[in-house]
């Protein structure tokens, strides 16, 4: 069923298209956000700063960790070490080379699926998959490296290196590491990511890596620690940026490996599942390993023995022995931290921010608080499939159909009193009016390119009538046109949004009530996160209320996220069971300059292409913005090496950007907090050395 088109239906109901535009507010740019500025700076240093790899004289470890040597449980640990393992600058320490102890209590609202990161179960969330899963490369500490240096850092890949013409990219791993059980890191692990999970259509990770997010690359494995990705277009660097967290993050081949249904495995059911959260020790590259699993209460992990890293002084990292993440909600999260019961949150929920901001403000407060850059921002976005992604009914299809139509998505625009929706969240200089798009502040965002469609009710009404809406039976809500598949009852759309944050609740409730002000009946579909990211991505959903991820701040990151480039890289649009994306005509635009973007290299054409994303994105409201504003470092006071300046939300979370490795507690403020004292991680969960 197609919508005619908003100008003829207009006639045929016997209003003339004239009076209709006549009442329609034109858009703007968007209007000035009150002025607040971050805390606290970054100091800001180039990524050789940072850290390097190399050999030192000698490396140290806990004194228990020695005990399990000596009783031959372990090798000694320069065998456990790298040749050349990664060696953090104490110079680039805030507090200098740390001391072993001490325990960093997060508070998470989500709950593990597995830790099938690579079957895409979720952990949890909350900073969990970050500490297990390392990546080849790295972004989170990118917030304090100079703009002119801006190259991703280097992680479980050391260095790498183009061919001559661009189109070859040589990736050396680095050589030695081990995972937490003590079996080889290597490129066994980088042909089973890439043959078994990336190329198997039947296989989605977590952040949802594709051959999409490679450029479409091709990979071969050279030897036991370098590989090959291959590419048509030259030099599409800003591939390394989509090897950080969330992509190219190498499972433990040694234990997924014989689940796999290609290798021996008894289906991809069982292989997703094949290592429930009471599965402890599951192998990690990451400093941190599960040792003990309680539903619905906590998760706690002891340091991984075999982590990769070491200080100046040759001590391997982590300094923290034990990480725990309390099962409780989101809002806890903040309420604890503030209190001093849990260590660590980013404050993202504006709701919480006065009570967060006096708490803290008390001299004998327990936790520092820090607000960072306006990154936390929420937008509702349209189910753009008009083929079937989804597999709409009737009615679904029928709003599909709308969703398409550009004087409806005007006016759903036109419908929302963005000021109003901030203040709902919190009063004071925090919220900023949102268009969708490009964060205002950050690298390529351009004011002159972003369309803002005003608040206006009536103008609203006039894209409503516009796109072929009318109040047939006076009630105040538009009706289906005559012959809709959808009947000739008003219009209704669902909002897909999850309850796991009041903030999205209170948003998609404030969404609701604005719509029906102008006339659009909308229902919440409120599901826990994981369930709201499942229905996502299957595309079983109208709209949508969606705190948005890193790719409009940074857009180096995640950049194939910025339009349906690939059948599933978008959250808006994805392809039909067919495998066909029914891209609009300014959407295929989008995809053509982010495509463009990714391919080039030359700053001044990537931030042209910006521009020209920006106009498309915001013009066309690709999704319509709703509300933007800062957040917020809440951390316990007792802890050392927090960098200054960071932000809770910019190439990653800030449970990626404080490095957590190097994090300590100075000896004096360390507490009795550790669960398993003295154990190491193994199959069986928490060991001592005796
Ligand atoms: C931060 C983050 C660390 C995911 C998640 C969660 C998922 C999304 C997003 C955030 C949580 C916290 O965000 O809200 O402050 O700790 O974990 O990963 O919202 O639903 O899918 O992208 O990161």
């Amino acid at each position: 069923m197609k919508v005619i088109s908003g100008v003829l239906t207009t006639l045929m109901l016997g209003v003339s298209a004239s009076a209709v535009t006549a009442k329609m507010v034109e858009p703007t740019t968007p209007p000035p956000a009150p002025s607040f500025s971050a805390q606290s700076e970054p100091v800001f240093v180039k990524r050789a700063d940072i850290f390097d790899y190399r050999a030192l004289d000698s490396y140290t470890e806990p004194e228990f960790v020695s005990a399990f040597v000596e009783a031959g449980k372990l090798p000694p640990v320069k065998d456990r070490l790298p040749a050349e393992p990664m060696v953090y600058k104490t110079a680039n320490m805030p507090d200098g080379t740390g001391v072993y102890g001490g325990t960093l209590r997060h508070v998470i609202g989500g709950r593990p699926e597995g830790w099938n990161f690579w079957g895409g179960q979720s952990q949890g969330w909350g900073g969990i998959d970050i500490g297990m899963t390392e990546c080849l490369t790295r972004t989170g500490p990118l917030f304090m490296v100079e703009s002119t240096d801006l190259q991703p850092l280097p992680n479980l890949a050391p260095g790498w290196e183009w061919s001559e013409d661009g189109k070859t990219l040589t990736v050396h791993l680095i050589e030695g590491a081990k995972w937490s059980d003590g079996d080889p890191f290597d490129t066994q692990d980088i042909d089973f990511y890439w043959n078994d999970i990336i190329m198997d259509p039947e296989v989605t990770p977590l952040m949802g890596a594709s051959q999409a997010t490679y450029n479409g690359a091709t990979l071969d494995i050279v030897d036991d620690h370098s590989f090959t990705m291959t590419f048509d277009t030259p030099f599409p660097e800003s591939v390394l940026y989509n090897m950080a967290y969330g992509n190219f993050c190498p499972g433990p081949s040694h234990v997924l490996k014989p689940h796999h249904p290609r290798h021996g495995g008894e289906s991809y059911d069982a292989f997703i599942n094949a290592f429930p959260p009471e599965k402890l020790g599951f192998p990690v590259m990451g400093a941190w390993v599960p040792v003990e699993y309680r539903s619905d209460d906590i998760i706690v992990l002891r340091r991984n023995p075999y982590y990769w890293k070491v200080d100046e002084d040759g001590n391997q990292l982590p300094y923290l022995n034990e990480v725990h993440y309390r099962l409780s909600t989101w809002a806890d999260r903040d309420v604890q931290a503030v209190a001093g019961t849990g260590d660590f949150s980013n404050l993202e929920q504006a709701e919480n921010y006065v009570e967060a901001l006096r708490r803290s403000a008390a001299d004998d407060a327990p936790a520092r608080l820090a607000f960072g850059p306006r990154t936390i921002g929420y937008t509702l976005y349209p189910n753009l499939s008009g083929n079937g992604w989804g597999e709409p009914d009737a009615r679904a299809q029928a709003v599909r159909e709308l969703n398409r139509n550009l004087d409806f998505r005007k006016g759903i625009s036109q419908a929302i009193d963005r000021r109003r929706l901030g203040e709902s969240l919190v009063k004071g200089p925090f919220t900023v009016q949102y268009p969708g798009g490009l964060y205002a502040g950050t690298s390529y965002y351009d004011n002159d390119s972003t369309v803002f469609y005003p608040y206006s009710l009536e103008s609203a009404r006039a894209h409503f009538e516009a796109a072929g809406l009318k109040d047939t039976d006076g009630n105040g809500f538009y009706n289906w046109p005559d012959g809709s598949p959808a009947g000739n009852g008003d219009v209704q759309i669902t909002i897909l949004h999850t309850f796991d944050y009041q903030t999205d609740k209170n948003l998609a409730e404030g969404v609701v009530a604005m719509l029906e002000e102008a006339g659009i009946r909308a229902a919440l579909n409120s599901l826990n996160n994981n369930d709201r990211d499942a229905n996502r991505d299957a595309g079983t959903y109208d709209w949508m209320v969606f705190r948005n991820d890193k790719e409009l701040i940074t857009v180096v990151q995640q950049t194939d996220e910025l339009a349906p480039i690939g059948p599933t890289t978008a959250r808006n649009h994805r392809a039909n069971p067919a495998g066909e994306l029914d891209l609009l005509d300014w959407e295929q635009d989008m995809v053509d300059v982010v495509q463009a973007f990714m391919a080039s290299r030359d700053s001044d054409e990537r931030a042209e292409l910006m521009k020209r994303y920006q106009k498309l994105y915001t013009e066309n409201l690709y999704g319509v913005g709703l509300t933007a504003y800062p957040g917020a470092l809440i951390i316990n006071k007792r802890f050392a090496n927090i960098p200054s300046g960071v932000p809770i939300f910019m190439y990653n979370w800030a449970e990626d950007n404080i490095i957590r490795e190097r994090v300590y507690v100075p000896e004096d403020a360390q507490r009795d907090h550790e669960l398993h004292p003295k154990t190491l991680p193994s199959a069986d969960g928490p060991v001592t050395a005796g």
